[in-house]
């Protein structure tokens, strides 16, 4: 298929695999681009070195457009965003603040600049500056994020802004990316679904973890302090949480540290940042399974009208095997 994410990106689907700081990195972006989507290596608060690497490694194992995420917050970001643009990084996504200091730099070298949104308001500033597209990331995600649900967001984003409105938070299948573009997207940004993949680096025990979970699994910390991150529930998050009741605010660089710990496989002492998602996560599966199955679910439901939907929805067709019948 083809939308105006495709045509920007120059991808075959219109699906990104969000930005995951230390989950991220060039293995898994490349088997996502090679999938037909934009895989996405995540810059977090890594070293430019260890960026620089994996953008090498990416392009070594696909000749696909990638992407890489810079988290504004790194204190390596005056040094990355420049590396980016010299390395001409196909798409560069932005999150954890706003990256109006490097926008033109980047479009300079010929990036596309899609920045990751919580808001009206911040998705028509960046369209004002510059950017290609925005990722509209509803609350719904795993990780740092705002205060509005996806179902709110989309179509809000969408109103305020001309530029293509990419959906992320929330979505792990085909009911998600008919959703997304009922309310106005033309392409989906996944992390969670991505997370519990073959070729994603997490230790097993976290992917196994994710694939476990139930609706009510994850729980927000850091919002007293103004940085809400989601994760997964466990020892950690509670004592976070705990610590939060008594002092009002938790540090959230250990917060990032301890997702670190999690990725290497600590899943009770660590930080299993994951979106609510992750209930309708069931098995792990590689990445090209994970872009084909979407379309597959797509397909089955497309062309219906409304009373279709609701006569198979009566008898949660949805549910019968990954195909949707
Ligand atoms: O960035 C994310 N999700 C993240 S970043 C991350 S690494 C981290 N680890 C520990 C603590 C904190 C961060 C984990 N997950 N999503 C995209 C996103 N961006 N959500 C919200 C925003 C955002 C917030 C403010 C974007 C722009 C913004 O601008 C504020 C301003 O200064 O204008």
């Amino acid at each position: 298929m083809e939308t105006r994410v495709t045509r920007l990106l120059g991808i075959e689907k219109p699906v990104l695999q969000g930005g995951m700081a230390w989950v991220s990195e060039g293995r898994l972006a490349a088997a996502v681009s090679n999938a037909g989507g934009l895989g996405i290596i995540a810059c977090g608060a890594a070293e430019p070195e260890w960026v620089e690497e994996q953008v090498k490694l990416a392009r070594s194992l696909t000749d696909k457009p990638i992407g890489c995420n810079v988290m504004m917050m790194s204190p390596y970001v005056a040094q990355i965003a420049p590396m980016l643009a010299e390395l001409k990084v196909d798409v560069i996504t932005t999150g954890a603040g706003s990256p109006s200091d490097y926008i033109p730099i980047w479009k300079e070298a010929g990036c596309k600049v899609v920045p990751v949104i919580p808001s009206a308001a911040l998705a028509k500033r960046m369209e004002r500056i510059g950017a290609d597209a925005v990722v509209a990331e509803g609350c719904e995600s795993g990780g740092h994020i705002g205060e509005l649900t996806t179902m709110a967001l989309i179509p809000a984003v969408c109103e305020a802004v001309s530029i293509p409105v990419i959906a992320a938070g929330g979505i792990a299948d085909g009911r998600g990316l008919l959703a997304a573009f009922a309310l106005g997207a033309e392409g989906v940004q996944m992390g969670t679904r991505f997370l519990a993949s073959e070729e994603c680096r997490v230790a097993q025990a976290y992917k196994d973890k994710v694939v476990a979970a139930k609706d009510s699994d994850t729980i927000v910390t850091g919002r007293a302090g103004g940085h809400p991150v989601r994760q997964l529930k466990n020892a950690f998050a509670r004592k976070v949480k705990a610590a939060e009741s008594e002092s009002g605010a938790a540090e959230e660089l250990v917060l990032a540290g301890s997702l670190r710990r999690a990725v290497e496989g600590d899943v009770t002492g660590g930080s299993m940042m994951a979106g609510q998602i992750a209930c309708l996560v069931k098995e792990q599966k590689t990445c090209k399974q994970i872009i084909d199955d979407l379309f597959e679910q797509v397909e089955a439901w497309s062309g219906l009208s409304l009373q279709q939907m609701a006569d198979r929805n009566a008898s949660r067709s949805w549910f019968c095997g990954e195909g949707g019948e």
